[in-house]
């Protein structure tokens, strides 16, 4: 099938996935693009709610992150972190002084009852993005780290500890079912990409949500993979694929963690003859700017119109 109209469900976590979005914003209208984020991460801090790769996401499509740090706004300043100090407060996650905003819109709309589908399409639409942004779930999930020093929730392992305790696994806290909205653009859906986001934390969650692998039946599923030669982009996976799998990383792995779902896998250039199972396509796919997003979007894009 031509792909001239096709609609795409894109499937995200922070930094990698974010920039993939990027590109796919970039080349395809607003109506064709849904993208399903990730929020396992999500914590309440300082009272607020926040929803770290959904941020990530909203501030990579509205052009107002931060590039080199992967997360928050750019040209952010910290100084209510430094009072927060001051007064004995939690400091081990940095909420900037422009990011605390998003915060308290988002926290004062869920006290409401306003839904995080809802007040994240309000966020979306005061950045002028215009591609739907679907937070996978309205009700809480948390993703849980089973390491050699206990249980941590995500972000406890990931940035207060560093991601340094080795992980013995993975889980979800809550069976918070996937949104209408999210089940609704994958009914609809021509293709879905899987971003180069980690499977285990970042698409997983989204994957293992209540109706999302039934809604996935019989589509075509093209995925990035997250490791290049033998390394992670960014981030704890080429240590964590060994530590729960006992594989090398590879996009081997890759292909099989997504047992059956994949139609095709785009990995970087000099790592396809790792891959059996599904089709494979080469290609430069570490996003160094907005010009190798756009790019990398329009490969996945034309490997795809090849297995439609
Ligand atoms: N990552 C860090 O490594 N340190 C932080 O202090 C931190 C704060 C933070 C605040 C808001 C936000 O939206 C993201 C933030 N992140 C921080 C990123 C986040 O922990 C992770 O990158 C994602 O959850 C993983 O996808």
């Amino acid at each position: 099938m031509s792909f001239a109209h096709a609609r795409v469900v894109a499937l995200s976590g922070g930094v990698g996935g974010a920039r993939l979005l990027y590109g796919l914003s970039r080349v395809l209208a607003p109506e064709r693009l849904a993208c399903v984020v990730n929020t396992g991460d999500d914590l309440v801090h300082w009272g607020l709610h926040v929803s770290p790769d959904v941020d990530t996401v909203l501030y990579t499509l509205g052009d107002v992150g931060d590039e080199a740090r992967g997360w928050g706004l750019a040209g952010e300043t910290f100084r209510a972190l430094a009072m927060m100090r001051r007064y004995g407060g939690d400091d081990w996650f940095a909420l900037g002084d422009g990011d605390l905003a998003t915060h308290l819109v988002r926290t004062e709309a869920l006290g409401r009852g306003e839904s995080l589908t809802r007040v994240t399409a309000r966020l979306a639409r005061g950045l002028g993005i215009g591609a739907r942004i679907l937070p996978m779930a309205d009700a809480p999930c948390r993703t849980m780290i089973a390491t050699d020093e206990g249980a941590l929730p995500f972000q406890r392992w990931f940035v207060a500890r560093r991601a340094e305790p080795r992980v013995r696994g993975v889980s979800f806290e809550g069976d918070a079912p996937a949104t209408p909205e999210v089940l609704a653009a994958l009914a609809e859906a021509d293709l879905v990409v899987i971003g180069p986001s980690n499977p285990y934390v970042s698409i997983d969650p989204i994957l293992t949500r209540p109706g999302v692998r039934e809604a996935l039946a019989g589509k075509l599923v093209v995925a990035v993979s997250p490791i290049v030669g033998g390394k992670a982009v960014k981030g704890p996976l080429a240590t964590m694929i060994p530590d729960l799998v006992g594989l090398a990383p590879g996009p081997d792995a890759i292909v099989r963690h997504y047992a059956g779902l994949l139609g095709g896998i785009v990995v970087e250039h000099g790592d396809e003859g790792e891959v059996t199972g599904c089709a494979v396509h080469a290609a430069r796919t570490v996003m160094g700017d907005r010009d190798g997003s756009v790019r990398l979007a329009r490969e996945v894009l034309a490997f795809a119109e090849t297995l439609a």
